[in-house]
């Protein structure tokens, strides 16, 4: 069908382009036999391209209309692989090239060698030789393979008189005319083809793209030994201050509170009468009971306060109380009786006392009646006796009171000393075992988070050993890969560009 259709001699030129298109790829597989296609295919059209409002679209229908056999295009019309026969880059005399002007030049000319420079509206720019001297020098000082890119200056569209193409018309025409265009194309998409193979290698052999993760993992690996040696201190520290603490305000409590029911109950014994005496050694021990049972409550709270600011968990509510067995109530110190009963000869002494005072009473009534009245000397001895009694009675009744005050005031005394020893015990007790107990289960707790830190500082170790290996293995593949692409590159750059240091190694 093809051959039918196409005309003879375009058969012949496209036989000869295809061998063209061999001859060039042979330069590279004589390197090489692996390196079989530079991944483009040349369409055979003219892509008319330049920056914005530089005139292309005007030089692209000039041309058109000049070279009706050959297609020009714009760059929108090519799609991704394909390559242009030739380029014809179109800028604007008004002023020299700028730095994204000659990156749209590089794009452009990617894969294609034949490349015209267009300076355009030269009616309207006087000066528009300098500026392609210009554009011409910034392009060489650019790469040196621009030095043999060729400029003409054009009017596409003038505002005035006839459009100025003929110039380029005839250097386009006979640039493409050339027989070695394919040849030359072909291996323009070679030099650049390679350049990118080998800036891949490079860029996979040195890690850069891994090192952003790298960076990302060494961190998070400091950073969790840094947290978890913090966590080890912070909690071991305010393990240590809590209890310290505790002890503390827990003492304090426990004397403070044995001290007022000390004042209370001197106070009682101050005002109490003989009927509340026998009761009151019962009342004494109900309120040692008490105290006792505050000061536990008060550890059992303190404690379980401590142990969850530390998130561990509560001790049990009696020291006594090992692990399993049921909480005990808190021991009552064993408390001795008031020594009441025994005073018999402190009694007997009052008791001959009283006597002798109700005695020395009863003479000095009756005498002073009989005084008075010596016919009632009986009645007087009567009234005598009977007050003498009375006072007896009331003055050993009293003098026994008093004792037993004292008595039961030593009493308290010493029962309080004997308390306050008892619970000032119970809470070092409480505590210390309070802090056997929170400090094994806080080093059990840092065992299981040492444990999981160190699980994942190893798969952070294992992940940078695999990017280790990768990039090492990209090294490898780099210096083994980049010798033959490197000569490769520098015999496509000596076809090209001749041997003027192109030769790339
Ligand atoms: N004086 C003058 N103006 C031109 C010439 N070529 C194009 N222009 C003007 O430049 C502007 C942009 O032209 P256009 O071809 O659309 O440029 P494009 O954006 O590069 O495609 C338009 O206003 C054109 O009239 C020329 O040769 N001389
Ligand atoms: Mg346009």
């Amino acid at each position: 069908m093809t051959d039918v259709e196409t005309p003879p001699d375009a058969a012949v030129s496209s036989r000869t382009r295809d061998d063209h298109i061999a001859a060039a790829d042979a330069v590279v597989a004589a390197i090489d036999p692996g390196l079989n296609s530079p991944g483009v295919a040349t369409r055979d059209v003219v892509l008319v391209a330049g920056p914005w409002l530089a005139g292309s679209t005007s030089v692209m229908a000039a041309l058109r209309d000049r070279m009706p056999q050959t297609v020009f295009v714009e760059s929108t019309e090519l799609v991704a692989g394909e390559a242009p026969a030739a380029v014809v880059f179109v800028v604007s005399a008004a002023a020299p090239m700028t730095e994204s002007d000659c990156a749209l030049v590089d794009l452009a000319s990617r894969y294609t060698d034949l490349v015209v420079g267009v300076v355009s509206k030269i009616d309207a720019h006087r000066d528009w030789r300098d500026v392609r001297d210009a554009d011409s020098a910034i392009l060489t000082e650019r790469d040196a393979r621009y030095a043999r890119m060729p400029w003409v200056g054009v009017a596409a569209a003038p505002d005035l008189g006839e459009p100025q193409l003929d110039e380029l018309v005839d250097l386009l025409s006979a640039q493409l005319a050339d027989p070695d265009i394919a040849r030359r194309n072909r291996l323009r998409a070679w030099e650049t083809r390679l350049e990118a193979v080998i800036g891949r290698y490079e860029a996979d052999g040195s890690g850069a793209d891994r090192q952003a993760r790298v960076d990302v993992l060494r961190e998070r690996r400091v950073e969790l030994a840094r947290a978890r040696r913090l966590t080890r201190t912070e909690r071991s520290i305010a393990l240590r201050s809590q209890l310290q603490q505790a002890r503390v305000q827990l003492g304090y409590f426990a004397r403070n509170r044995c001290n007022s029911v000390r004042t209370e109950l001197q106070e009682d014994v101050a005002g109490i009468n003989r009927r509340r005496i026998p009761a009151f050694e019962e009342y004494v021990r109900r309120r040692a009971e008490e105290v006792v049972h505050d000061v536990d409550e008060g550890v059992t709270q303190h404690l379980s306060g401590v142990a969850t600011e530390l998130e561990l968990t509560a001790p049990p509510p009696m020291a006594s109380a090992g692990a399993g067995l049921p909480a005990q109530p808190a021991v009552v110190p064993v408390l001795p009786s008031p020594p009441l009963k025994s005073r018999t000869p402190e009694t007997r002494l009052m008791l001959v006392l009283g006597g002798g005072f109700g005695l020395g009473v009863a003479v000095a009534v009756s005498r002073l009646l009989a005084g008075a009245a010596p016919k009632l000397a009986v009645a007087g001895l009567v009234v005598g006796a009977v007050v003498g009694l009375l006072l007896a009675v009331w003055v050993v009744g009293t003098r026994g009171l008093l004792h037993d005050r004292a008595v039961l005031d030593r009493w308290v005394g010493e029962i309080t000393t004997t308390l306050r020893s008892a619970v000032e015990e119970l809470v070092a007790t409480r505590v210390l075992a309070a802090e056997s107990a929170l400090t094994a289960e806080s080093a059990a707790r840092e065992e299981t988070e040492s444990a999981a830190a160190a699980e994942k500082t190893a798969a952070i170790d294992a992940e940078l050993r695999e990017h280790a290996i990768a990039t090492a293995r990209a090294a490898a593949q780099r210096d083994r890969r980049i010798p033959p692409l490197r000569r490769a590159l520098g015999a496509v750059r000596a076809d090209l560009y001749g041997n003027s240091g192109a030769t790339g190694e």
